[in-house]
């Protein structure tokens, strides 16, 4: 075993730090779990209960401590005191994702781009388990990928999520086959531009060989890769996948359209066809990779209709949690749109989305902390009143708007200044508006 008698610290006990300190534990390394926050206490009861070490709160910053190894959990910041605390002492750092590679003996396809890495992994998922092969789905997408590992006896491959916070610390991770979505700004409080940001996203080609597959958008310019490459786009011609409207094409054999499938929009034709990519680079059937695809069943909080009063139709899409998803949900409405918007500050302004919001938004009500911001960047084109709570938000939202508009909560960015996730501001909305219509 790589790891046995390894003396290893993980940074970090949310899900991944967990999942990477019972790996590493499994591997019979001997383990320090680091969180400087407040964790949650099952889990730090659970691995304490295995024999493993744990430092908790501040002291956790400057923990003094001989490792042969640290493993980083992705949400720590390489800014942030617990993660230089260990660069400073010339421990080798790696992260959740790169640990996992290096126990993992099954291919991996990884998907990666700022929107869409979801959607598109589940479709994947459902692929590649209809096209014969096993796979599960993990990774950023929820389920850390050193938690599926504990199946791979029983997997041919692992159908990997990825995000930029795992791709930074990576060093041997190599895909067979790495899907490139598409780039967008997010997560400008984490890289100084969006040039950082997409650095760190390339890295998921890093050490692909010519034998490996890269299924990328040919809307991103991207440099030179090793890897073959499968390419598509709804919008630059020449893609060994292609669209026209709805329809999609792989050379000159139609596949699908979108509407014999649960999924809308013109990102999610991006997304099928990146799927279908996927099946192509691993020699699976088109016709059973396109009957997969039109069984599938999209989650919660992506575009999700959850009420209808006096003609008006209530949407979540809380995990639009950046501007690119909340222009994709602007630009695929076809009634007027009264937009519950904003949330966290992460480094961006809303300035981008004046047009689009001037041609589409009858009225905006804001919340959080990016609430000033948007009326400031809106305020000439777009009416805007501001919300303190969600509850005053949909209030305000249901009393704007007429029979045939749409209710949209597409926030734009992240909702950690007033929710737990993305997830728990798209319950509260679906929860409100069911009292609302009740
Ligand atoms: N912590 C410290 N010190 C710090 C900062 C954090 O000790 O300075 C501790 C916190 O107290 C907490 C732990 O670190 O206990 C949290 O670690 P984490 O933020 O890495 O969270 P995990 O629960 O391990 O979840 C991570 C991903 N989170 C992030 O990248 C922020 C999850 O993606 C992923 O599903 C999970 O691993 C399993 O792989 C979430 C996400 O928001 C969904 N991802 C971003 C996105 O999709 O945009 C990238």
């Amino acid at each position: 075993m790589r790891f046995e008698g390894k003396r290893a610290a993980v940074l970090g006990l949310g899900s991944s730090g967990e999942a990477a300190a019972k790996l590493l534990w499994r591997e019979g390394a001997r383990v320090t779990v680091l969180d400087s926050g407040t964790p949650d206490p099952d889990r730090a009861s659970g691995l304490a209960a295995l024999g493993l070490t744990l430092v908790l709160g501040e002291r956790a910053e400057t923990a003094p401590g001989d490792y042969d190894l640290a493993v980083v959990s992705p949400g720590i910041d390489p800014q942030a005191p617990l993660f230089r605390n260990f660069p400073a002492r010339r421990i080798p750092l790696i992260g959740e994702l790169e640990l996992a590679f290096q126990c993992c003996r099954r291919p991996v396809i990884a998907i990666t781009g700022t929107n869409g890495k979801t959607t598109t992994t589940q479709l994947v998922e459902r692929v590649v388990n209809q096209g014969g092969m096993r796979t599960v789905a993990c990774g950023n997408i929820g389920r850390p990928f050193s938690d599926a590992l504990q199946e791979q006896e029983h997997l041919d491959r692992f159908t990997v999520e990825v995000s930029s916070f795992q791709l930074e610390t990576i060093q041997t991770f190599r895909p067979q086959v790495a899907v490139w979505l598409n780039l967008t700004p997010d997560h400008l409080d984490r890289y100084r531009d969006l040039d950082e940001y997409r650095l760190a996203k390339l890295r998921v080609f890093e050490n692909q060989r010519e034998t490996d597959f890269a299924v990328i958008n040919l809307g991103d310019a991207l440099p030179p890769l090793r890897a073959r490459c499968i390419t598509f786009s709804a919008s630059v011609p020449g893609g060994d996948l292609w669209s026209k409207g709805d329809s999609l094409y792989h050379g000159d054999r139609y596949i699908l359209s979108l509407r014999d499938t649960c999924l809308r929009g013109v990102h999610n034709v991006e997304n099928v066809m990146a799927t279908l990519g996927v099946a192509l680079a691993l020699g699976l059937d088109l016709a059973a990779a396109t009957e997969a695809i039109k069984s599938y069943r999209p989650l919660p909080h992506r575009c999700e209709p959850v009420g209808e009063r006096a003609g008006v139709t209530f949407v979540n899409d809380s995990k639009a949690t950046n501007l690119d998803a909340l222009a994709k949900a602007l630009e695929s409405a076809t009634q007027p749109v009264i937009l519950i918007a904003g949330g966290k500050d992460k480094g961006f302004g809303y300035e981008p989305l004046r047009e689009l919001a001037a041609r589409k938004v009858k009225r905006a009500v804001l919340i959080g902390e990016m609430a000033p911001a948007i009326e400031k960047a809106w305020l000439d084109r777009v009416p805007c009143l501001r919300a303190a709570t969600l509850a005053e938000a949909v209030r305000l939202a249901a009393g704007s708007a007429a029979g045939g508009d749409v209710v949209l909560l597409s926030p734009g960015t992240s909702s950690f200044d007033m929710f737990k996730s993305y997830a728990d501001r798209g319950d509260q909305f679906r929860r409100l508006v069911r009292e609302l219509v009740t």
